[in-house]
């Protein structure tokens, strides 16, 4: 018998990943790659690529402190081909193997690319399903079969009925309530205490990454320094332990605040340790009921985050893989409009855009409702380009792979999709933006004033955006009562918001 090559991805970095079970120590080796295209299919955050090379890294170093063999390709090895494809063809030619194991990937096109190994390379290649997700694609695939609609919530409740999580002794949600969102939508009062982020120091082999990345990718956007991500397990567990100590008991009450300076507040920052493998949803899980069933957590807090990993992450991910390939090419509205250039400087007079984009270049990092209700609120009121959109948001964010990017972009954000993902569009005028941010204060505009030259963008966007597509939009029932309020204003009000939009759009 010939050799097996165990093949793991970037974002494959755990021990237990399932294309790592039966590995016999003393044939098989384990293979991983550094190589341009993936670095450059999209102009990834430089704090994305340091992040995952140096997370490649230590994860390698630790499966040959296991005894296992690992042939590690680093991008500047000279003989680096730059493609997953041409380096495992090197692989197998270096070790004479006749097998190749693999998990599934996150990504439809790198999915696309590993089936065409087992003809380009003459030998087996077996695909495994990636079980570190509490739902197989076929689970999904069947919960959704003959629904009209496909509703988080109702997946989310499945979810939390099959596995036990958050359910009292009789089979009924914890506390009687399935959701407890209404509790979640505290802004933030001043002199609340933050606690603090949890950092982590550099170590050698970060530092060489770090150098690297300053010279192969400084055209890329992004500050990578500081650099304190966590970039092994036993670092991301750490972050993990404090969020759970320190902020799930504020999680809910504060999960929709922004605050001006403040990006990280009271969320887990996790989930570019969770999707590149560090940690899995089931310990998260697992980890965050404890907190409440130990009392040290409420229960509107522990149930608004289980929802975001059991519920929303994994019908994400569901989503993504039911409706690839077709879904990358949804554009709804036909927007069309390019992207502005202060999404990469953050040079805008619009102060929350600013400092949400700011952070997202400081941080590679920005909170759900800073990527959903300003970023993205702008994205669809303005009509910019659903690739365009989709492309940016896969570059900025350290947690970004296609497979949680696109749905949340073309169905959450954009509407792109028709309403397969959101029952309607997240749209919404600038006061939503100060009810729960302190941006408006330190704004150029004035969020009070709905038209004229002082006037907040988002408050004659978001009737253009409806005015513009009521022949798409006004059969949704649940938009039923904001047509009825826009037909009776009058038309002089009308004429200047549609002149207002038009102007400032065509500014952009
Ligand atoms: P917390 O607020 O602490 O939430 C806990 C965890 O729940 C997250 O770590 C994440 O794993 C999960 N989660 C919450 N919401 C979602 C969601 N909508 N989809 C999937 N997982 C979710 N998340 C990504 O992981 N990668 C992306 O590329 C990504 N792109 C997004 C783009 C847009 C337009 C929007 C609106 C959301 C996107 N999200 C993405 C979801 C969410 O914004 C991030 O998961 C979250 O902000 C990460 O920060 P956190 O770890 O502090 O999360
Ligand atoms: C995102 C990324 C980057 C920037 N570089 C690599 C790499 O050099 N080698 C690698 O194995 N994976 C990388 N990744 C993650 C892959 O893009 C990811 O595994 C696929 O998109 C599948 O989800
Ligand atoms: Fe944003 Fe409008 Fe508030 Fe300015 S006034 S911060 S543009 S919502």
């Amino acid at each position: 018998m010939g050799k097996t090559l165990r093949f793991i991805l970037g974002d494959q970095l755990s021990h237990n990943i399932s294309s790592l079970k039966d590995i016999d120590p003393d044939k098989d080796i384990i293979f991983m790659c550094e190589v341009w295209d993936e670095t450059r299919y999209v102009k990834h955050h430089k704090k994305k690529i340091a992040f995952l090379f140096s997370a490649m890294r230590h994860f390698s170093n630790e499966l040959k402190d296991k005894g296992y063999e690992v042939d590690y390709i680093h991008l500047d090895d000279k003989a680096n081909t730059g493609s997953f494809t041409n380096e495992l063809k090197r692989a197998v030619n270096r070790h004479d193997a006749d097998e190749v194991i693999v998990t599934f990937p996150g990504e439809y096109r790198v999915l696309e690319e590993i089936k065409s190994w087992s003809d380009e390379l003459g030998i087996y290649v077996g695909i495994r399903d990636d079980d570190r997700f509490l739902a197989t694609r076929e689970e999904f695939a069947d919960w959704a079969k003959g629904r009209k609609g496909l509703t988080m919530e109702y997946f989310y409740r499945e979810m939390r009925r099959k596995h036990n999580i958050l359910m009292d002794a009789n089979g009924d949600p914890e506390g009687g309530e399935w959701n407890y969102d209404k509790q979640n939508r505290e802004t933030l009062p001043d002199g609340v205490d933050l606690p603090s982020k949890t950092m982590f120091q550099a170590d050698d082999v970060t530092e060489d990454v770090l150098k690297l990345v300053e010279e192969k990718f400084d055209n890329h956007f992004g500050d990578l320094r500081p650099f304190n991500f966590a970039v092994t397990r036993a670092e991301a567990l750490r972050a993990l332990n404090r969020f759970i100590e320190e902020r799930l008991p504020n999680f809910g009450k504060y999960q929709d605040a922004m605050k001006e300076g403040k990006p990280f507040l009271f969320h887990s920052h996790i989930s570019a340790y969770l999707n590149s493998g560090l940690l899995t949803p089931a310990e998260i899980l697992e980890k965050a009921e404890a907190a409440y069933k130990d009392g040290h957590a409420p229960l509107n807090a522990v149930e608004g985050f289980i929802r975001q990993i059991l519920g929303w992450r994994e019908f994400i991910r569901g989503m993504y893989w039911h409706f690839m390939p077709d879904y990358e090419h949804k554009n709804f509205f036909h927007a069309q409009r390019k992207l502005p250039d202060f999404f990469w400087t953050a040079n805008t007079k619009m102060n929350c855009m600013k400092q949400c984009i700011k952070e997202t270049k400081e941080n590679a990092y920005a909170h759900h409702i800073q990527r959903l209700m300003v970023i993205g609120n702008f994205c669809l009121l303005a009509g910019l380009s659903v690739e365009e959109v989709n492309e940016w948001y896969l570059i900025v964010y350290a947690d970004a792979y296609q497979w949680v990017e696109l749905p949340n972009v073309t169905g959450m954000i954009l509407y792109a999709d028709g309403g397969l993902l959101a029952s309607k569009p997240y749209a919404a005028s600038g006061s939503y933006i100060n009810k729960m941010s302190d941006y408006c204060k330190n704004c150029d505009y004035k969020v009070s004033e709905k038209t004229g030259e002082a006037a907040c963008p988002f408050n004659y966007l978001y009737w253009d955006f409806l005015d513009r597509n009521e022949e798409k939009l006004k059969g949704n029932h649940r938009l039923s009562m904001i047509y009825k309020s826009w037909e009776k204003r009058d038309s002089e009000i009308k004429k200047t918001i549609r002149e207002n939009a038009a102007e400032f759009l065509k500014d952009l």
